[in-house]
């Protein structure tokens, strides 16, 4: 494949041997090619990951609104990991800590000496002036090279303050992305918070909201939704999320995962434990948003619930309608490249389909391969004859990786759990001749503005100038670029507003893409 080809070859030979697994043109589609994902970048290049802590702190933890996090470690990682994550909540009696950055700003003596001292009295402080029920403590790396043992600090601020204080040891350099993080906070929520609560079991149709972080306020445009069909929302994690509210989680009834990339950790352990089904959706994107409200409907079964369903879902649809047809007939026939962390990737290319953009492009920049391969089960379920009672699931699409060896009990559980929690992944959804690439990098992200030429280039902070400099409308996937919502009916319509506006506005006329004046096409002459 051409394009693929023309990026590797550019690369040294140990780079190229390391790259070519995580770039993927599409063949033959639909598509089961496979990937390399979740592993280690190659050291040097520019990749737009980022580390543990921020995914532990900064994306799963950090939204909850009445918890005083406190960063153990240099200002920089809390002040970045506050500044630059999106987290927007409703205040609770009239308080809301998210506008507040906590951290206990390690110095080089703290790192020679020991910085549990300083720890101690961060905590103190926090407790002093915010009151708050639970303090969380998140480490970057020089705390677990210096070793302080924040764990036993945690221990020591339950008893002297009588809160709840938990110790998440989520340095940095742990694991190879943002994803290790996910999985550490999704472990200490699940361990010491989900179920701590005694509420009383809650409503029907009462449901979490998983892998939702508000972002612009997508989970107020989500809420909006999901309570005019009568469903009750008894915890979001963690977007508009808060510690008094998860600590119920498990009273609900049925679990929804939107990103499942950071959070299908809780959605396993809560059906493990608590015995709460889960179900993958997607309020990104019209199409996305009606299946999905449909599918909970199938879910709880009831036919009144299904009704009302359908009735919220004509009459949001109604309301748009105009905007919809409007911004279609100026976006239809664009193309579009779209790289963001581990899910939106994806889940945004329904929304651009909505109003008839191509996405050519994408990738992601921590996922791992069944976000790429997608999950499913395959047809050809066999039974092992030598081994009595066991059976093998073979896993879409690569067996040797998904291949699952488990007791004929277990497996008829699982043929029930699988179908609901099947999803499609990336590779799958795209055209021939598209581009899939792994942890892309700054290299990467030019060759393939040159060689694809896409209208629009969702990205992330990190290469946005670059993008934009180049003459391309770039918008900010992770915050919006401060627009929003982008989720659910009113989300669309935002969307589509933002994304016209960025072709529209007249600065382009102004700048001048390289390729509009040097030759995108270079050759070597090998014979003189
Ligand atoms: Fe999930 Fe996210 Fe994402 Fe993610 Fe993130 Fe984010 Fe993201 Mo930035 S939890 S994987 S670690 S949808 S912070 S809200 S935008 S990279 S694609
Ligand atoms: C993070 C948060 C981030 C960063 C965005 C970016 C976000 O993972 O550290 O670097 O472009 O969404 O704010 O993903």
């Amino acid at each position: 494949m051409e394009e693929r080809t023309r990026i590797l070859d550019q690369y040294g030979a140990r780079v190229y041997k390391n790259r070519k697994e995580h770039v993927v043109q599409v063949e033959n589609a639909p598509s089961n090619q496979s990937i390399a994902a979740n592993s280690r970048s190659v050291p040097g290049i520019m990749t737009n990951r980022g580390c543990c802590y921020a995914g532990c702190k900064g994306v799963v933890l950090g939204p909850l609104k009445d918890v005083a996090i406190i960063t153990h470690g240099p200002i920089g990682c809390g002040f970045y990991s506050w500044g630059t994550r999106r987290n927007k909540a409703t205040p609770v009696d009239g308080r809301n800590f998210l506008e507040y950055c906590l951290s206990t700003d390690l110095q080089e003596p703290d790192i020679v000496f020991g910085g549990e001292k300083k720890l101690k009295q961060a905590i103190r402080e926090a407790v002093g002036i915010f009151h708050p029920k639970c303090v969380m403590i998140c480490s970057t790396c020089p705390v677990g090279l210096i070793g302080d043992d924040i764990q036993a600090v945690a221990d020591w601020a339950q008893q002297e303050f009588s809160i709840k204080c938990l110790a998440f040891s989520c340095e940095g350099y742990k694991g190879v992305s943002q994803s290790a993080g996910h999985h550490i906070a999704n472990n200490g929520l699940m361990k010491y918070i989900v179920g701590s609560g005694d509420a009383p079991p809650a409503k029907r149709f009462s449901v979490n909201i998983l892998g939702e972080y508000n972002i612009g306020g997508d989970e107020w445009e989500i809420a909006r939704i999901l309570k005019r069909i009568g469903y009750d929302i008894v915890a979001t994690f963690t977007g508009n999320g808060s510690y008094e509210t998860m600590k119920n989680a498990h009273t609900a009834s049925l679990n929804l995962v939107q990103c499942h990339r950071s959070i299908n950790y809780i959605a396993e352990m809560m059906k493990d434990k608590y015995n709460i089904d889960w179900i993958k959706i997607n309020f990104i994107g019209l199409g996305a948003v009606c299946k999905s409200l449909r599918d909970m409907a199938k879910y709880f079964g009831d036919p009144d619930l299904t009704a009302r369903t359908e009735a919220v879902i004509a009459d949001e649809l109604s309301e748009i309608q105009d905007d919809i047809d409007y911004y279609r007939e100026k976006l239809k026939g664009k193309t579009a490249g779209i790289f963001v962390g581990g899910s939106r990737s994806h889940h945004y290319q329904n929304l651009l389909a909505d109003f008839g953009v191509h996405t050519v492009i994408a990738g992601y920049e921590f996922a791992h391969r069944d976000d790429y391969e997608g999950r499913g089960i395959l047809p050809n379920i066999k039974e092992d004859a030598d081994s009595k009672n066991i059976e093998q699931l073979h896993m879409q699409p690569d067996e040797k990786h998904y291949r699952m060896i488990v007791s004929k009990e277990r497996f008829e559980d699982l043929k029930q759990e699988i179908p609901l929690a099947d999803y499609g992944g990336m590779i799958h959804e795209m055209n021939d001749g598209n581009m899939v690439i792994d942890d892309f990098n700054h290299f990467e992200t030019l060759e393939l503005l040159r060689l694809f030429k896409p209208d629009f280039f969702f990205s992330g902070i990190k290469d946005k100038y670059i993008l934009q400099k180049a003459g391309v409308v770039s918008r900010q996937m992770h915050s919006y670029d401060y627009s929003g919502p982008y989720a659910g009916f009113r989300g669309a319509v935002n969307f589509a507003r933002d994304i016209s506006m960025g072709l529209n506005v007249p600065v382009w006329g102004y700048v001048t893409p390289p390729w509009k004046t040097e030759p995108t096409l270079t050759g070597r002459l090998t014979h003189p």
